[in-house]
C-alpha cells in the first residue's frame, strides 16, 4: 500500500464469489474446494494478507471466519427464502438462462430480485468492512452483479473488479430483464469489469450506452458519471503443469488402461464430462451417437460413449427436466444396442475426483464437448492438457469461449444435427497423423495461457494505482 522510497508494494486482494473455497466434513470442520481458479489466487491473497468473502453452500448458516490455507474467508449466510430467491431464483432461473442465448425460458419475479438486491447489498457490506485500506477487490460472476455499485457507495478507497465467467448476453436478450438498467448501473460501480470473450465485452458496452448513455471514449474504456471503467476480454484457463503432471504419472497410466479393458476393450472411446445442464448439449450430442448407430455410421462393438455427468442445481425444475431426458435417451439408446454385459453409453450422474477423471480423459479418444452455449468451458482445456502423449481428438462446439483458443478441435454447430453426426464420424476415423498436430498445436497454445496467466493479466490491471 505505501509508497516505501519509491518502491509500491502491491494492494491487500479480497476476493468475494457466491461460493466460499470451502465445503463442510461431517465432523463439522471445512476442507477446501480446491479448483483451477483457487489456486490461482490462493498466493496472492495469502501473500498480501488480503480474504474470501462468499456463502458456504448452507441454507439458514450464521456469520463465521474460517481460517483455511492460511487467508481468512468471511462467510455470507443466506437464510433458506434467500437461497430459494436470489440463488436457484434469480441468478439460476432469471440469469443463467438469458445468459446463454435464453435457450430455457427465464422467470421474472420481482420477490427474486428484491432478495437478489438484498443479499448484493450484504455481500457489498461484508467486503466494506473488512478490505484493507487501497485494497484491490475481485468480484466474481453473475451473481453479485450489484456488488460492485453498492461497495463504491461505501468505500471509494478501494479498487473494484469484476468478472463474468458466464457469457454476457446481446442487448436484444439483455433488455428483457425487468431491473436492466439496475444491473448495467451495478457493474459501472467497478473499475475493472472482465468478460470470457470481446464479444461478452461488447455486449456490456451496447447494454452501458444503450440504456444509461455511457459512452466508449477509447478502445475498451467506457465513461460514466465522471469515472473510466475498463472493459475487457479474459479468456480463463486451468493449472496446465498440474493437470500435465497428474496425467503423465503411472497411477494414471495404469488407470486409464484399466478403465479401457473394464469397457471391453472398445476401438475408440468417447467421452462426455459436464455439470448436468441444459446449457451442456448433452441430449443432442446422446441423440447425435444414437442415430449413427442406428443408421450403422457406428458400431456397438467397437465404439462406446462414457458420459459422466455432475449432479448439479437439482432444486430448479428446468434441471430435473432435462435430468429426466437424458436418462431417457441413455436408457432407448442401451436398449436398442447394447448387448448383456456391455452397454453403449456408460453414464455416469456422479461427481468424480480429479484422479479418476484424469485417467479418464486419457482413455478417451474423443472427447465431445457440444454445448448450445459456454463462457469458456474448462472440460475442452483439461481433455487437452490431460493427452501428455499427444494423441486424442477434440470435438468442440462453436459455442464456447474455448472454441477462440482451440481452433484445430472439429469445430461444429451444435444444433445443425447433420453436422454434428458427420463431425463425430470424421473424429472417430481420423488417422493419427493428422490428429497427432492437431493436438500438438492446441496443447502448445494451451502452455502459453494457463489460469496464472489469466489471474495476472487481470490483476494487472486491477491493481493499477
Ligand atoms: P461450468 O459451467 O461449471 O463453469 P466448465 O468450464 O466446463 O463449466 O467447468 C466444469 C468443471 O467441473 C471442470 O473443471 C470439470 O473438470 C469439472 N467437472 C465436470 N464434470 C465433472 C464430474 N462428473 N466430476 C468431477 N468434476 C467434473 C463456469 C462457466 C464456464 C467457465 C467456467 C470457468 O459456465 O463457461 O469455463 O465457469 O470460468
Amino acid at each position: 500500500m505505501g509508497n516505501v522510497e519509491g518502491v509500491t508494494e502491491p494492494r491487500p486482494l479480497v476476493i468475494a464469489a457466491n461460493r466460499l473455497p470451502v465445503m463442510r466434513n461431517s465432523d463439522g470442520g471445512w476442507s477446501t474446494s480446491p479448483g483451477g481458479l483457487v489456486r490461482a489466487l490462493l498466493p496472492t491473497v495469502q501473500e498480501s494478507k488480503g480474504a474470501w468473502v462468499g456463502w458456504t453452500g448452507e441454507r439458514d448458516g450464521v456469520a463465521e471466519v474460517i481460517e483455511s490455507e492460511g487467508i481468512e474467508l468471511h462467510s455470507v449466510p443466506l437464510s433458506s427464502n434467500e437461497v430459494d430467491r436470489y440463488y436457484e431464483g434469480f441468478a439460476n432461473d432469471t440469469l443463467w438462462p438469458l445468459y446463454h442465448d435464453a435457450i430455457r425460458e427465464s422467470g421474472y419475479h420481482s420477490a427474486d430480485w428484491d432478495a437478489y438486491v438484498d443479499v448484493n447489498q450484504r455481500f457489498a457490506v461484508q467486503v466494506a468492512n473488512i478490505a484493507p485500506p487501497g485494497a484491490a477487490v475481485w468480484l466474481h460472476d453473475y451473481h453479485l452483479q450489484l456488488v460492485p455499485g453498492f461497495l463504491r457507495e461505501q468505500r471509494n478507497d478501494v479498487r473494484i473488479g469484476w468478472f463474468n465467467h458466464i457469457p454476457f448476453p446481446p442487448l436484444e436478450l439483455f433488455q428483457r430483464i425487468p431491473w436492466r438498467s439496475e444491473i448495467v448501473k451495478g457493474l459501472l460501480g467497478a473499475d475493472v469489469l472482465g468478460f470470457q470473450r470481446s464479444r461478452g465485452a461488447r455486449n456490456f458496452i451496447a447494454a452501458a450506452h444503450q440504456l444509461l448513455g455511457a459512452t466508449e471514449i477509447d478502445d475498451d474504456l467506457v465513461h460514466y458519471q465522471g469515472r473510466n471503467i475498463s472493459v475487457g476480454a479474459y479468456p480463463i484457463s486451468i493449472d496446465v503443469a498440474d493437470f500435465e503432471l497428474q496425467a503423465s504419472g503411472r497411477a494414471t497410466r495404469q488407470r486409464s488402461a484399466q478403465i479401457r479393458s473394464r469397457l471391453g476393450d472398445p476401438e475408440v472411446i468417447l467421452l462426455g464430462v459436464d455439470r448436468l445442464d441444459y446449457t451442456k448439449g448433452i441430449g443432442g450430442r446422446l441423440r447425435a451417437f444414437g442415430q449413427l448407430l442406428d443408421d450403422g455410421r457406428l458400431d456397438p462393438e467397437r465404439h462406446v460413449l462414457v458420459q459422466i455427468a455432475t449432479p448439479t442445481r437439482e432444486g430448479v425444475e428446468h434441471y430435473q427436466d432435462e435430468r429426466r431426458e437424458i436418462e431417457q435417451i441413455v436408457g432407448e439408446i442401451n436398449g436398442r444396442h447394447a448387448r448383456l454385459g456391455f452397454p453403449v453409453i456408460h453414464y455416469l450422474y456422479q461427481t468424480l475426483p480429479l484422479d479418476e477423471l484424469i485417467p479418464l480423459y486419457r482413455a478417451g479418444d474423443v472427447m465431445l464437448v457440444t454445448p448450445l452455449r459456454d463462457g469458456m468451458n474448462l472440460v475442452a482445456k483439461e481433455y487437452v492438457a490431460a493427452h501428455v502423449d499427444g494423441d486424442g481428438v477434440l470435438v468442440l462446439s462453436e459455442f464456447t469461449g474455448a472454441a477462440d483458443e482451440l481452433g484445430e478441435a472439429l469445430l461444429v454447430n451444435p444444433h445443425d444435427e447433420q453436422r454434428l453426426q458427420d463431425t463425430i464420424v470424421q473424429a472417430v476415423e481420423m488417422h493419427r497423423h493428422e490428429r497427432r498436430p492437431r493436438m500438438e498445436a492446441m496443447r502448445d497454445r494451451l502452455a502459453t495461457a494457463t489460469v496464472g496467466d489469466w489471474a495476472k493479466s487481470f490483476l494487472d490491471v486491477l491493481m493499477e494505482r
